[in-house]
């Protein structure tokens, strides 16, 4: 398929906390489509079982970068696709993916306050930001040039939203 006629597919990815479903939702609001990627996965049950301790599904990734293709494929227009592990999206596809970041000491305000997780399971995610995981996950899959870190710490996600608004209108 010619370049041009892809779907057009911008990223949000970041560590749980960082601010990806509310960033999301205010883009929905502004008439955005937005594809949640865990709701994805559970739709089409592209997951093979679930991690307890981490609270969350464990992702069988060919048939889940298979499907997804499948439906990129008889999509046209742009697509914004949310979800810590939206990297596995195929990069023919994607124009750029926003890492959102946080400072870790306010992630585990915000974890603590926002969610019923365990202390570990905080720790883990405060870890998992400090070690950049999400950036790496991207970055063994896109080039640089595709990648944008966006802080939510200081940030409204109105001004977030902005930047991103700004920057799909040049694509
Ligand atoms: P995620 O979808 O990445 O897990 P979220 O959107 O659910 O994160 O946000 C987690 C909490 O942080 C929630 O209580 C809203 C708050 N939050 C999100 N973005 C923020 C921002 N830019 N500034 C301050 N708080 C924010």
């Amino acid at each position: 398929m010619p370049d041009n006629q892809l779907s057009r597919v911008i990223l949000i990815s970041g560590t749980p906390g960082v601010g990806k479903t509310t960033t999301s939702n205010l883009l929905k609001s502004k008439g955005y489509s937005v594809l949640n990627f865990n709701d994805f996965i559970i739709r089409y049950g592209l997951y093979f079982g679930y991690d307890f301790s981490r609270d969350s599904v464990i992702i069988d990734e060919e048939i889940l970068e298979s499907k997804i293709r499948q439906e990129l494929e008889q999509l046209k227009g742009l697509l914004i696709i949310e979800g810590h592990t939206s990297e596995i999206v195929p990069k023919e596809f994607v124009k750029v993916a926003f890492i959102l970041r946080c400072n870790p000491s306010i992630l585990r305000d915000r974890l603590t306050l926002s969610r019923d997780y365990s202390l570990d399971k905080i720790e883990e995610n405060v870890q998992a930001e400090i070690m950049d995981e999400c950036l790496i996950a991207m970055q063994e899959q896109l080039p640089s040039s595709k990648i944008l870190e966006l802080d939510s710490t200081n940030s409204s996600p109105e001004e977030i939203v902005d930047v991103i608004i700004n920057y799909i209108k040049k694509i």
